[in-house]
Parts: C-alpha cells; sequence; structure tokens
C-alpha cells in the first residue's frame, strides 16, 4: 500500500490526439472535423486551432519521460483516425501506425503502461461529409478503423477504450453546435448517440482478446433537482436520461431508456434498432469516468432567458443549470468531490463486479509563471488531493477502481475554449513548446512517490 492506494493501482494523466499533437498535415494524415471546424472562424473563443498544439507529435518521447519522471506508471492518450486511415475508410496508412507504436515503446521503456482511445471526437472529415454519426455507416467505418488499428498496435498496447465521451460527440457536435461538426439537428442527435454506441459494439467485437482489457470512457455525472417541485424533479429526470442513463443502459443491460425515447418523440425509430442492443450490451472490461462535476437542474416556469444556443440536449429545452453556491472553477464548473463518490457507486450498483477507472478529473485555472519560473496553482492541488481522496476512501472500502487519470498531463486545446483554458498539471508554454511542471504536478509527485 503506498497512501492508502493497493500497488498496481493505475496512477496516469490522459490527453488526446487533436488537443496535443500538431503536425496535422504530417505524414500522410488526412482532415478530421475538428481541424475543419478549428479553422472556420468563430467556432473557437480565442480564434485558434490545433495546427501546432503541444507539437506532441514531435516531442512525445521526452514529454513521456516527464510524466514517468511525475511518478506516474500510465499514459492515456487517443489515436487520430485520420493518421491511421487518412481518408477515413479505405487505404491505411503505415506512418500513422508507426507514429502510435512509438509512443507506446516510448511509454514502456519509461515504465508507463499505454491506455489508448479510439476516437477521442477528430472524425475523418470524408465521413462527416458522407454524414457523419447521423448514419449507420459511420460505425462500421469505425469497427474497420479500430480493427486495423488493433491489429497493428496490439502487441505493445493492451488497454483499449473505443469511444471517449460520446455524449459530447452527440449532443455538443450535432445537438447544440458547440463542438465538431457544429451541426445543431434536435432530436437527430439521439441517433447519433446510437450509432456511436454501435460502432462501440462492432469495434468491441472486432478486437476483443483475452490479452487486453477493452472498454469505453464515459462522462457520467450526478445531476439533482434544484427542488422537490414536480417540474424540477421531471427536469432532473430529463438531463439524467440524456447524460446518463441514454449510455448506461444500452451498455450495461442492452436496453434504452423508455422515458428517453419518448420525451424526443424516437420511440420507433429506436425499436427499428433493437437488433443492435445484444451487440451493445456485449460484456466490457471496464468503463473508464471522466468526471469533473455534478448538476443541478430546475425547469423554472414562464420563458427562459435563453443563451441563444439550441439546447444541449434534445427534449429538454426547458431546463436549465442552477448555481447552488459551491465555488467552481475556470471552466464555471461546481467542485464538488463527493460527486465522483456518487457517480462511480451508481455505476457499481448496475454492475457490481465491473472494474472502473478514473479515466478524467481536473480543473481549468488561470495559470502565471512566477518571476522565479514556477506555476503555484494550488486550487487545481486542491482540487485533485479531494478527488484522489474519494478514490481512497473506495479503495480502502474494497470497491473495483483499478485507476486514477488526471486531466491533462499538460495544458491544451481546450476544444472550443482553445488555448485560453489550462487544465495540465503540467504548464505549456505555447510560445516556445517548454514544459513547467506546476506545484499540482509537483505535490502529485511527492504524494506517489514518499
Ligand atoms: C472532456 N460538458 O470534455 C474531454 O474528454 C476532454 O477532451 C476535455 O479537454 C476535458 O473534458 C475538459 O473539458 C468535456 O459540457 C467537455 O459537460 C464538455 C463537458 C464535459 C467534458
Amino acid at each position: 500500500m503506498t497512501n492508502g492506494f493497493p500497488p498496481g493501482f493505475a496512477w496516469g494523466a490522459a490527453t488526446a490526439s487533436y488537443q496535443v499533437e500538431g503536425a496535422v498535415g504530417t505524414d500522410g494524415r488526412g482532415p478530421s472535423i475538428w481541424d475543419t471546424f478549428a479553422h472556420t472562424p468563430g467556432r473557437i473563443a480565442d480564434g485558434t486551432n490545433g495546427d501546432v498544439a503541444d507539437d506532441h507529435y514531435r516531442l512525445f518521447a521526452e514529454d513521456i519521460r516527464l510524466l514517468a519522471d511525475l511518478g506516474l506508471t500510465a499514459y492515456r492518450f487517443s489515436i487520430s483516425w485520420s493518421r491511421i486511415i487518412p481518408a477515413g475508410s479505405g487505404v491505411t496508412n503505415p506512418a500513422g501506425l508507426t507514429f502510435y507504436r512509438r509512443l507506446a515503446e516510448a511509454c514502456l521503456e519509461n515504465g508507463v503502461t499505454p491506455y489508448a482511445t479510439l476516437y477521442h471526437w477528430d472524425l475523418p472529415q470524408p465521413l462527416e461529409d458522407a454524414g457523419g454519426w447521423l448514419v449507420r455507416d459511420t460505425a462500421e467505418r469505425f469497427r474497420d478503423y479500430a480493427a486495423i488499428t488493433h491489429a497493428g498496435l496490439s502487441d505493445v498496447i493492451k488497454h483499449w477504450m473505443t469511444l471517449n465521451e460520446p455524449w459530447c460527440s452527440a449532443f455538443l457536435g450535432y445537438g447544440n453546435g458547440e463542438h465538431a461538426p457544429g451541426r445543431t439537428e434536435g432530436t437527430d442527435a439521439l441517433k447519433a448517440v446510437h450509432h456511436l454506441l454501435l460502432g462501440h459494439g462492432l469495434a468491441l467485437e472486432a478486437i476483443r482478446s483475452d490479452e487486453g482489457t477493452y472498454g469505453i470512457a464515459l462522462n457520467p455525472a450526478p445531476i439533482h433537482a434544484a427542488s422537490d417541485s414536480a417540474a424540477d424533479l421531471d427536469a432532473a429526470r430529463r438531463i439524467d436520461g440524456l447524460r446518463n442513463r441514454m449510455f448506461l443502459d444500452p451498455l450495461l443491460a442492452a436496453k434504452y431508456p423508455a422515458d428517453v425515447l419518448e420525451d424526443t418523440g424516437l420511440t420507433d425509430w429506436f425499436a427499428a434498432q433493437e437488433a443492435d442492443l445484444p451487440l451493445i450490451g456485449a460484456p466490457l472490461d471496464f468503463i473508464g469516468v471522466n468526471y469533473y462535476c455534478p448538476t443541478t437542474v430546475a425547469a423554472p416556469e414562464g420563458p427562459i432567458s435563453s443563451p441563444g444556443r439550441p439546447s444541449t440536449q434534445p427534449g429538454s429545452e426547458k431546463v436549465v443549470a442552477v448555481d447552488t453556491g459551491l465555488p467552481r472553477t475556470q471552466m464555471g464548473w461546481p467542485i464538488q468531490a463527493t460527486g465522483l463518490r456518487d457517480i462511480l457507486v451508481t455505476i457499481n450498483k448496475l454492475a457490481p463486479d465491473l472494474p472502473l477507472y478514473v479515466t478524467e478529473n481536473g480543473a481549468a485555472y488561470l495559470d502565471e509563471v512566477t518571476a522565479d519560473g514556477t506555476v503555484e496553482d494550488d486550487e487545481r492541488q486542491a482540487y485533485l488531493e479531494q478527488h484522489i481522496a474519494v478514490c481512497r476512501d473506495l479503495v480502502s472500502e474494497g470497491f473495483p477502481l483499478k485507476g486514477y487519470f488526471a486531466w491533462s498531463l499538460m495544458d491544451n486545446f481546450e476544444w472550443a475554449w482553445g488555448y485560453s483554458r489550462r487544465f495540465g498539471i503540467v504548464y505549456v508554454d505555447y510560445a516556445t513548446q517548454q514544459r513547467i511542471v506546476k506545484k499540482s504536478g509537483r505535490w502529485l509527485k511527492d504524494f506517489l512517490t514518499t
């Protein structure tokens, strides 16, 4: 036991291809929806894009040495579909596989276990042009890409996640348009949920073996009603349905939540997909939970002062998120570490023996480099301490939690926020690509090594 955690508990940090790699035109990589989206004026808060990002494509060996030096033993990264199959389907690009092989080998040389995510939101643009996740064919192309990637890398990568946060892909990508491809398709976003989950099931069937472990990373969260009024309780039911049950029910029980399909008028459409459910609900080796904050919702009477965007979550247009007075990070996300326990316990009740990981957890703050060249991010350190303490308590109770990954190893391209939000335990000076371990990273190293 170190610090209350058993040996073998995976301590890691996470990144995603488009957020860190840069080198978007290098070695035969094709364009993805995030290239297109970030280069469309008005889409990214600070007008930036991922063309260079952290230049991780070139600096990965140093970054992995830095990760290992922090005492971490696991690295969660994602694979860019557009590097492996530049047009999304068809010809494979060997240079793409070579890059991720080198990345995995660099991990192994440093005593770091690689955890790969096959899809962290960067769909090849030609597949979006053919309908994206609103069409079934994309799920089949994902299966082909997963099979090729796994066949090429399964000797060096043993832990695989199919999708990262399909909630974001569907509802931010096809619901409110905040993420690529920036489409606002109303309740059709739920069709994207189904095709993403089908892609997961098809990929899992194609790649699962006894040689490794295979799972998916979700972003479930505790949903609270602002009051006991019938309207607020119904709002919480709807949001819980869209955020949590729409993913956990099919994955863990091979069924969709009937109330959500009814709310969105999609009962018949989903009935026609019923034959896919056994595949989607096939056994998993683990679920990864990305946790940042809980949500409290209300359904006020009368007109809602609209933020000017279609609702993130179709069928819940009257629902608003409520400020409960908790302290907030720079994202405006409330801090409540007990929410991490709540959501892990919820999943554990649905699947009592299933291993769980925290595959992302972290906080954005306005970091500044001091005159003596350090970054004193006490608030991020406190955030990590509180959430790691929740994990320690669960593990000491015998809960099947197998690892914890901080989001993120280093500051990076925070999607629609560009570089204006920093989540790293390592600071990145984008002008020089210099890395500076923040106080939170120094704390984590102390925690893991003493
Ligand atoms: C996750 N929300 O994104 C992603 O997996 C990361 O790539 C990202 O950098 C990180 O969290 C921080 O944002 C999310 O609206 C984006 O609830 C939006 C939400 C949640 C997670």
